[in-house]
Parts: structure tokens; sequence; C-alpha cells
């Protein structure tokens, strides 16, 4: 029984120490090395990794996502029939894109890009100031991530809402559900975080028609996946006002190509997908207590459920 480890560029050998430090028993086999694929049960992989590729192993049994997301390996032509596939929740994979939601809720609640700008045109001018519970923030998505981002926006002092797929309760968040809730909290939104995982439901869901529903002025967090947003509808709605910025961890594709508007708009902030980066000796625990599982006939934990694609 061996590992077979498909890793983003140079990050092979850090998760293959992380995992041996937990259990030095264990044979991982670092693409494109994989030896004999009949020995292959366990595959542990990011979105750099081709599918079609997995078909090779007879007795794969379990497929590990290295991030939280899952969309890289459940678009066609997915898992091999019958093989699961377990995502990671990681505390500081949580931590890092709360910092991250909160650095770009704060940029934009303390108007940074318009002092940027009156910066380097030298101006002394005061904005007006608004009140933080006078900010209303709404979350897309209220998941490991969501949730917590959103927790700390409320320890703040925003006004704070979020959405999910079913009907969930938050302390001190106003919850929302179904396309009928998105709309509701869409209409009282000053700034919109997204935090979804990417399926066929949510593909697209930042649209012109949900763009148009925000206020006036009203300011974008996509720290989910590119696939989110029709990229063209979020110019438009940037060119004409509506939308006053938006900060982008995600894009499609990536790497963002160097020709896109988003590059060089005024009111584009981009990040190289980094808002929150896997650390492998933090995740390892419980990819290792996954394989154990899985070779002892127990429970996996973290499965993705494929009827919702997350
Ligand atoms: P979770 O699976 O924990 O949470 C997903 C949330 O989205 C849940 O609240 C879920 O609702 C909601 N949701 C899913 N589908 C729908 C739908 N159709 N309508 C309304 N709500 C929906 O995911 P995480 O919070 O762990 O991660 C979210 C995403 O963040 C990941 O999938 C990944 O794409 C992205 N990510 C990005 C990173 C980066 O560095 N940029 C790093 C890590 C993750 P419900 O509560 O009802 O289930
Ligand atoms: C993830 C990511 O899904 O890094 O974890 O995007």
């Amino acid at each position: 029984m061996a590992i077979l480890l498909s890793t983003k560029d140079g990050t092979m050998p850090t998760w293959r120490d992380a995992l041996l430090a937990l259990d030095g028993g264990l044979d991982i086999r670092m693409f494109p090395a994989s030896g004999p694929a009949e020995d292959i049960d366990v595959a542990i992989c990011w979105s750099s990794y081709d599918m079609a590729e997995l078909r090779r192993y007879p007795n794969l049994k379990l497929l590990v996502s290295m991030g939280a997301g899952v969309d890289h390996l459940l678009r066609p032509p997915g898992p091999p029939p019958g093989v699961p596939v377990a995502r990671l929740k990681d505390v500081l994979l949580t931590s890092a894109m709360g910092e991250w939601v909160l650095l770009n809720v704060l940029r934009f609640h303390r108007q940074d890009l318009q002092y940027r700008a009156q910066q380097a045109a030298r101006i002394w001018r005061e904005l007006p100031a608004p009140e933080t519970a006078t900010r209303r923030i709404g979350f897309l998505g209220l998941g490991e991530l969501g949730a917590h981002a959103a927790g700390l926006c409320r320890v703040l002092g925003f006004t704070v809402m979020g959405w999910s797929r079913q009907p969930r309760r938050l302390d001190g968040v106003q919850c929302f559900a179904g396309t009928d809730g998105l709309d509701a909290m869409l209409r009282q939104t000053d700034i919109l975080v997204c935090l979804l995982p990417l399926t066929p439901d949510t593909r697209g869901v930042i649209n012109a028609r949900t763009l148009a529903l925000l206020p006036r002025g009203a300011a974008l967090i996509n720290g989910a996946r590119g696939g989110h947003v029709v990229a063209q509808d979020l110019l438009a709605a940037l060119d004409s006002g509506h939308v006053s910025a938006a900060a982008l961890d995600v894009f499609e594709p990536e790497p963002l190509p160097a020709d896109h508007a988003f590059w060089a708009h005024p009111r584009v902030l981009v990040w190289p997908h980094a808002a929150s980066i896997t650390i492998p000796r933090s995740v390892a625990p419980q990819v290792v207590e996954n394989i154990h599982r899985l070779r002892a006939g127990q429970p996996l934990i973290n499965l993705v459920d494929f009827s919702t694609g997350y």
C-alpha cells in the first residue's frame, strides 16, 4: 500500500516530510515516480494534477484534496467511480482566511483605496467616516471559513449577514438561505464576501443580476473560486460605479492572464490565490488519520458529499 503525492511545484518534499513525521512507516511516492500502479491506495492531489491519470491505479481507495476546496477533484472526469474524496479542515487555513477577509473589509470600510488615490495626488482631505455598525457585511457561505470570518467581523462591531444552502443559526449573524434569501441579503449588503465552494449551483453566482441587487457603491471580496464571479459582469459594474471596489484572490483561469483587465483596474486588488495557504505540517494529522482509518476499515473523516459537491 502506497500514497501518491502530487502537489504544487516545490511543496512535495514538505508534504512528504510532514506525513512521515507522524508515521515513518508510510510509503510515499512523489508523482511522477509512482512505482507499480497496483501499490497506490491513497492519492493526495492539488489542481495541477491530471485527474484522468488516477484511472491508472486499480486499488485506489481514497482521494485527498490538498485544500479546503474540492472542485478541482470533482470536475470531469472526476474521481474514479467509488473512490471517496476527503477535504481539509484546518485551524490555520481558517484563521488565515479570516485575516485576509478582515484586511479587505477594513480597507473598504476605512476607504483605504480613496486615501491611497489621494496620496498619489498629494491631496490632504478627510473623507466621511461611517460607523462600523452601519456597515453591512454579507457572507456567501457560512461554512468553516465563512462562519469564522463572519464572527471576526461581528466582534469588530459590523452588521453581519450570511447565506448558506441550509438555514443556519449563528450568534449575532442574520442568516439567509435559498434564492429568495440570497436576493434579500444582497439588497442590504455593503461589502459582499464570497466563501462558497464552487459547485454547479454556485458557479457564476456573482453576476450582472446579483451585482445589481447590491446597494450602489458596494464592494466585493472573493476568496473562494474565480468561477463564482462572471468577470465581465463585475468589470461592467465596477466601470459604471455600481460596485466601488473588489478584492479578488481567485480567478478563472489561474494564473490570471497578463492581459486581463483586473490587473490594471484602479479599484481591483489582485491576490495570487494566497488568501489562505495550506500548511502541510498543520493538516498532516487529519490526512494521516484518514490513511490509518482507511487501512483499518474505519469510517473516514472530512468526506465530501458528492450530491452537493462540497
Ligand atoms: P464549507 O464546505 O465548510 O462551507 C461551504 C458553505 O457554503 C456552507 O455554508 C454551505 O451551506 C454554503 N453553500 C454551499 N453551496 C451553497 C449553495 N448552493 N447555496 C448557498 N450556500 C451554499 O467550505 P469552506 O468554508 O471550508 O471553504 C469554502 C471555499 O473557500 C472552498 O470550497 C474553497 O473553494 C475556498 N478556499 C479558498 C482559499 C484561498 O486561499 N483562496 C483557501 C481555502 C478555501 P451549508 O452551511 O448549508 O452547507
Ligand atoms: C483551498 C485553496 O481550497 O487553497 O484550500 O484554495
